[in-house]
């Protein structure tokens, strides 16, 4: 068993430039295993909390305390790393000892055991894997909302999903070919669009929500697929942005619309059938399951997917699962806090016929783990950009997965989609 001889930690800066929490894990003395916890920007309430009293350094200060518990362990071993960490923080939200530690060690741990017994990291959590079905890579193509700035659309992320590609390559290329084509169709729209992108590496032109549909949809036929059928389009809406719990209105600020429940929920379904959208993440607020159920049992060409509703929550998703409220669940390990909470969720998704999406956070490291966890975890789909070194590290992960000579074909999902 690969043993954890030393961990080291520190602090780092992430995609946004803003502070992040890495960890070193070592197993045996010479197998360094590395990861650098994620952040977001939409971020969900009931989420891991990713440092104690929002302190990156007292985080890692609290953690050089306690890190000796875990030398000796077996760094495989996810379910003992993640109990020794829970010995020091019954919380629910990981606020005792960050979140960000939870997410950075496990992962670590996962990473050194993967170079010590010589294995992937996909098949150090998921051993009984035999053929690879790579997820589709979701796409951001065109984004706004807590993304990008004042004048992008209020919807966070126009999202495409190469679902007619025959390979990870081809879906790759697919998704590069419409994020510049889009490019040209925008500065043909608006001579003034500057090319600024948001965080995530998708467009954010100064355009309302149905305009970015619309032009996404264009982006599409001009590159020469058929977007109702070869590749499909996504919103994430990100709703519980534009929500406010007060006038129980949704706030569509930057177009001066205020929708409340029932306009909101029109509004999503009227996108999701009007533009066949494969994906819709977060159409309503994270409180609103029912809201949810309502628009998964009209659509089931589309994956209806909870993102801050199921904070990669187990709990939350049976409950999801016993109203129907989705038919996709949004899996970040960080919205979790462990590794392992994160593969109990996988579980209960999988229990329900609940698809999973693994996704990156809009702020990012250059790490590619997620790619890995995606296979280890059957995702249909892989939410990480589509440019951008912190967003292709991951991309480009998956075509070095598909070197592995186990290859099946693309995640076996859409037949009913
Ligand atoms: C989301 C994510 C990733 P953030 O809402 O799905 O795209 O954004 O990390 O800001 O929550
Ligand atoms: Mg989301």
């Amino acid at each position: 068993m690969p043993k954890i001889t030393s961990i080291n930690e520190r602090l780092v800066f992430n995609s946004r430039g803003d502070k992040a929490i890495e960890v070193d894990v070592v197993s045996d003395n010479q197998f360094l295993g590395r990861a650098c916890a994620p952040s977001g920007a939409s971020v969900g309430i009931y989420e891991a909390q990713s440092f104690i009293d929002n302190d990156p350094q007292k985080t890692i200060d609290a953690f050089r305390v306690i890190k000796k518990k875990f030398i000796g362990l077996d760094s495989a071993d996810l379910k003992t790393i993640h109990e020794t960490l829970k010995g020091n923080d019954e919380t629910v939200n990981y606020s005792n000892v960050g979140g960000s530690i939870a997410y950075a060690l496990t992962i670590s741990c996962i990473d050194s055991a993967s170079k010590s017994l010589n294995l992937p990291f996909y098949k150090v959590l998921n051993p009984k894997i035999n053929k690879i079905n790579f997820p589709f890579p979701l796409g951001n193509i065109l984004g706004g909302g807590s993304h990008a700035g004042q004048g992008a659309p209020d919807l966070q992320e126009f999202l495409v999903c190469p679902v007619g590609a025959k390979s990870i390559f081809e879906a790759l290329e697919i998704n590069s070919k419409i994020h510049k084509e889009l490019k040209k169709n925008m500065e043909k729209k608006d001579p003034r669009f500057t090319g600024g992108k948001g965080d995530e590496g998708a467009w954010a032109p100064n355009i309302d929500n149905d305009g970015a549909i619309e032009i996404l949809e264009q982006a599409v036929a001009n590159s020469g697929y058929d977007p109702k059928k070869d590749v499909r389009l996504g919103i994430d809406f990100a709703s519980s942005s534009l929500w406010d719990p007060i006038k129980e209105t949704y706030e569509y600020k930057r177009y001066g619309k205020t929708l409340d429940t029932q306009d909101q929920l029109d509004y999503a379904d009227n996108l999701i059938k009007n533009y066949d959208l494969i994906y819709a993440e977060d159409p309503v607020h994270e409180e609103d399951f029912e809201g949810m159920s309502i628009l998964t049992n009209k659509n089931p060409r589309c994956l209806v997917t909870g993102d801050d509703l199921l904070v990669t929550n187990k709990n939350r998703v049976a409950t999801a699962a016993k109203k129907n409220s989705c038919s996709g669940a949004i899996l970040k390990v960080n919205q979790a806090g462990s590794l392992y909470d994160a593969l109990l969720f996988a579980k209960e998704c999988d229990d329900n016929n609940i698809k999973i999406v693994t996704s990156h956070r809009s702020g990012e490291s250059t790490d590619n783990h997620i790619s890995h966890i995606a296979i280890a975890t059957n995702s249909v789909m892989l939410k990480s950009g589509v440019v951008g070194g912190e967003r292709i590290s991951k991309l480009n992960e998956l075509i070095r997965i598909s070197e592995y000579g186990l290859i099946e074909g693309m995640a076996k999902w859409s037949n009913s989609i």
